[in-house]
Order: C-alpha cells, then sequence, then structure tokens
C-alpha cells in the first residue's frame, strides 16, 4: 500500500511481478538483484521455495531516488504462479500499486497466460481494483528461445491474446540473459510512482 511516511521524507510503493507458473518472476528479481548497485538494491528475501517454485512469495526493497526532497522506496513482490496458490496471491496483491504481469513465450503455456492474466483482473477486482486503472506493462519472457526448437508465440500472438483490450506497454525479454528486465521494472516503476503521488497528493489535500 503506497503511504509517505513524512518524518522520514519517503514515499513507499508496492510493485507486484504475476503471471503463469515458471514465467520469471523470480529470475527477473534474482537479475535486479544480482545487478544493480547495493545503494538501490536491499537484501532479496525468498520465502519459501520448491526447486524454483515460489510456494510464497520473493520480497525486494529498492531505493530509486528522489522526487522533491521525497525518497522513493518500491518494494517488489513476486506470487507463486501456480493455479492452486491463489490464496497466497491474494494476500500479496493487498495494497499493490502497480503489477509487471510476465508472460511465458512458451507456445505450450498460450492458455495458461490469459487464464493468469484473468485471475489477476479478479484478484484485483476483489481488492476494489480495476486491471484497465492500475499501473500496468506487460513483459513477453523468454525470447531468447527463440534461437531454440521449442515452440515459441510470436509476439503478434501475445499482444492478440493479452493487451487487445489493456493497450499497455509490453516488453520483449530474456529475464535469463537480462535483457528487457530493466526496461520492464523502469517503467511499471515509473508508471506506479506517478499514480501514487496523485494518490497521496489528493490525501494531503484532503
Ligand atoms: N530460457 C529462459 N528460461 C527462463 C527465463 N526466465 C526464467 N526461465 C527459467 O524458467 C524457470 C522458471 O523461472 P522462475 O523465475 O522460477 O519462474 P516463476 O515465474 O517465479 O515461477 P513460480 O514461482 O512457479 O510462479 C527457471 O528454470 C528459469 O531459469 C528466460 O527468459 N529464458
Ligand atoms: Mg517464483
Amino acid at each position: 500500500m503506497a503511504f509517505i511516511d513524512l518524518s522520514r521524507n519517503e514515499i513507499q510503493a508496492k510493485l507486484v511481478y504475476y503471471g503463469t507458473g515458471r514465467g520469471g518472476k523470480t529470475t527477473n528479481l534474482l537479475y535486479i538483484h544480482e545487478s544493480m548497485s547495493k545503494q538501490v538494491c536491499g537484501k532479496m528475501v525468498t520465502i519459501d521455495t520448491k526447486g524454483d517454485r515460489t510456494l510464497f512469495f520473493d520480497f525486494l526493497p529498492l531505493s530509486v531516488g528522489k522526487i522533491m526532497d521525497l525518497s522513493i522506496r518500491i518494494q517488489v513482490y513476486t506470487v507463486p504462479g501456480q493455479v492452486m496458490y491463489n490464496t497466497t496471491r491474494k494476500l500479496v496483491l493487498r495494497g499493490v500499486d502497480g503489477v509487471a504481469f510476465v508472460a511465458d513465450s512458451l507456445r505450450v503455456q498460450r492458455q495458461r497466460n490469459i487464464e493468469s492474466l484473468q485471475n489477476l483482473a479478479e484478484n484485483l477486482q476483489g481488492e476494489g481494483l480495476n486491471i484497465k486503472e492500475i499501473p500496468l506493462v506487460l513483459q513477453y519472457n523468454k525470447r531468447d528461445l527463440t534461437e531454440s526448437n521449442i515452440p515459441l508465440l510470436s509476439v503478434e500472438e501475445m499482444e492478440e491474446d493479452l493487451n487487445k483490450e489493456l493497450r499497455v506497454p509490453y516488453f520483449e525479454a530474456s529475464a535469463v540473459k537480462g535483457y528487457g528486465v530493466y526496461e520492464t521494472l523502469r517503467e511499471i516503476s515509473k508508471r506506479t510512482i506517478k499514480n501514487v503521488i496523485q494518490k497521496v497528493g489528493g490525501q494531503l489535500e484532503r
């Protein structure tokens, strides 16, 4: 939940990486954690995993600079993508300010991507939020596999499946190689902070 702490001159916002199981949410955070300077990026906490499956969530705190003397802190979370962990996803989504939706480019995951986005819309609605209004970006992950023999969805197909109505920015990415990871984070952070400042500003004026 976004809030302003005037005693510490700080704004905090919550960002959630959402998407189907094994899509690459945790890998995005690991890449950010390994490659960002320690001044920006705090300690990554991973709560409960089984192999590479997130069972609860990952958490990464970022300090991304200042706006008008206020330090901007972003708390980044991932949800467990596996269908059966919906209760946990709802918990992690509580108080969310912005979402990066990580879609898996593997063709076999086509329906799961669509279902996961629908699940996001439903869970946001449960929080009183509208997927068409919340800061949101899409990431089409695993694009490095275009050079393999594994059947992938084209970007046009993913746009048709996921972004036809939303019309939000999308990024082609490879979380393992690191491309598209920062672009995704930068855009969703920018949108989220802008939104939070509007919300917080509105609260201060009241
Ligand atoms: N080739 C390739 N593999 C990737 C990429 N991103 C993630 N992976 C692999 O996909 C698997 C799942 O990645 P995770 O980051 O754990 O996926 P997740 O979305 O956190 O999955 P859950 O925790 O189950 O929701 C791992 O073996 C990763 O190494 C990518 O961009 N390219
Ligand atoms: Mg994970």
